[in-house]
């Protein structure tokens, strides 16, 4: 099995989408091998018939899009540990996966730009560049301004998730599962390249992202740059 996603300088390996598989393989104890490409790269994952990562491949079966990808693995190994606990838990992590698109890192996304952009490699520098420019209608500089008052935004917004750790140790319930997995895939994208404090210790999802880590660990450490704050 081979698992295509982004690189950036050093090794670092960042998209919050591809984490989502990485922490589901790893669930699944699912062998594969990763395959790190460069935005200028397309190329690589032409065979897939799109330009974005994560891009699975399993013997003679091509799938994109983390939400494919998941499905896919769950029905294709009915035998591993499941990351959905069946159709109610499927439906309910689907909820999770397009909340955390688009409201975790809808949040973090302006934060993140200009950070993401100081690891991309200078070759793939202007499109970058030009590409998240023109999605997000300001100048990475624009997008640098004002940190403290978007950490507090943020902050804001993962309210529903404290107030649910609060009787639970992981947003699935007693054990990590997909739902788990999209949000700490966001956290991983931004501790991969940024050193912002997202989170006080004392918050409840501090200590669920701690037992995240704790369960992953093998699979996190072996990811260059990636330290939460
Ligand atoms: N809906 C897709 C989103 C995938 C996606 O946006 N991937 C980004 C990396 S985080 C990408 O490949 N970007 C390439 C580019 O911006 O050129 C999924 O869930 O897999």
């Amino acid at each position: 099995m081979q698992l295509y996603e982004l690189e950036l300088n050093d090794g670092r390996r960042i998209s919050p989408f591809v984490w989502r598989v990485k922490l589901a393989l790893a669930q699944k104890g699912i062998a594969a091998d990763t395959i790190g490409i460069g935005f200028g790269d397309k190329d690589k994952i032409a065979f897939s018939g799109q330009g974005l990562v994560p891009v699975l491949r399993d013997g003679d079966r091509v799938v994109s899009d983390s939400w494919d990808i998941a499905c896919y693995l769950e029905d294709q190994y009915p035998d591993t540990p499941s990351i959905f606990g069946g159709p109610v838990g499927r439906g309910l992590a689907r909820f999770v996966a397009r909340w955390t698109d688009i409201t975790m890192l809808g949040n973090l996304a302006v934060l993140m730009m200009p950070c993401v952009f100081d690891h991309v490699p200078e070759r793939d520098r202007a499109y970058f560049r030009q590409d998240r420019e023109k999605r997000f209608g300001m100048t990475l500089e624009q997008m640098r301004e004002d940190p403290e008052g978007k950490i507090a935004a943020f902050r804001q917004i993962l309210l529903p998730m404290r107030v649910c750790l609060r009787d639970q140790p992981f947003l699935s319930g007693d054990a990590p599962a997909y739902a788990d997995f999209c949000v700490f895939g966001g956290f991983i994208w931004a501790a991969s390249v940024s050193d912002y404090k997202l989170l006080s210790n004392d918050d409840l999802l501090y200590a669920w992202r701690e037992r995240m880590m704790g369960r992953f660990e093998a699979l996190i450490s072996a990811s260059p740059g990636v330290v939460f704050t």
